[in-house]
């Protein structure tokens, strides 16, 4: 039975990845070399500093503790000013209705990220207090794939995971769902999130009866064809 869905935040409610693109692409032009759209894809869901260690990687670049925690600062601040700009219009076609859906069905949600910034987020875009519970990067130790985020969220709503589903556009966010021992629906690409249950584009159009259908939990809507 779904009990609750817990939801990813970058890629899932907004698409910040093309503000931590610009932020991460400019650390990389100051240390001297490229990094693609494609090295971005590597980051999604990744934590910050194991962002940074993907980052200068690619660099071919090693350097101290203290010099990787000033790095990984730096790039926060320009990060940070881009989404202090952030609207509710940036919020990803669907979701607004799906929240709704799930509130007026009574079905709990959690926001589980592995961002530092949600509660800025969540503030621009005006969906603060929307959450039952909001886990994010200041309230876990482990990164995904670990699942703590996910075992979290559903501790903090008194749900067991065995209820959860999760939403989730990154393959670490998907395994960590899984190793939650959750359903997870994959958005995006059904190759790369092939560990999902099923995969959606998007939310546009989605709703609580497709949801259950596709898990095969049996409503009346879904028993009469409606
Ligand atoms: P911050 P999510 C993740 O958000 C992003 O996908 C990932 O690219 C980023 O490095 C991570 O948050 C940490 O973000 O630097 O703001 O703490 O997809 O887990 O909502
Ligand atoms: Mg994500």
């Amino acid at each position: 039975m779904i009990e609750a869905c817990i939801f990813d935040l970058d890629g899932v409610i907004v698409d910040t990845a093309k503000y931590h693109f610009i932020a991460w692409k400019a650390l990389a032009e100051e240390l001297g070399f490229e990094f693609t759209n494609a090295d971005n894809e590597r980051l999604k869901g990744v934590s910050r500093m194991s962002s940074l260690e993907i980052l200068l990687e690619i660099g071919g670049l090693q350097f101290s503790e203290a010099e990787k925690l000033a790095m990984a600062e730096k790039k926060n601040t320009l990060y940070v000013t881009y989404i202090e700009e952030m609207t509710p219009e940036e919020i990803l076609p669907g979701v607004p209705q799906f929240l709704q859906e799930l509130r007026n069905t009574g079905i709990k949600i959690a926001l589980g990220s592995a961002s530092k910034n949600s509660s800025m987020i969540l503030d621009r875009i005006q969906l603060s207090g929307v959450f039952d519970a909001v886990v994010d990067g200041n309230s876990i130790t482990e990164a995904k794939p670990n699942p703590e985020v996910f075992l979290k969220s559903a501790e903090w709503l008194g749900v067991l995971p065995e209820n959860c589903v999760v939403f989730e556009d990154a393959i670490a966010g998907v395994e960590a769902a899984r190793n939650a021992g959750m359903r997870c629906v994959g958005i995006g690409d059904p190759e790369t999130l092939e560990m999902a249950d099923f995969v959606i584009p998007g939310f546009d159009g989605f709703t609580v009866r497709k949801l259950k259908g596709a898990l095969g939990e049996s409503t009346i809507e879904n028993q009469i064809g409606t």
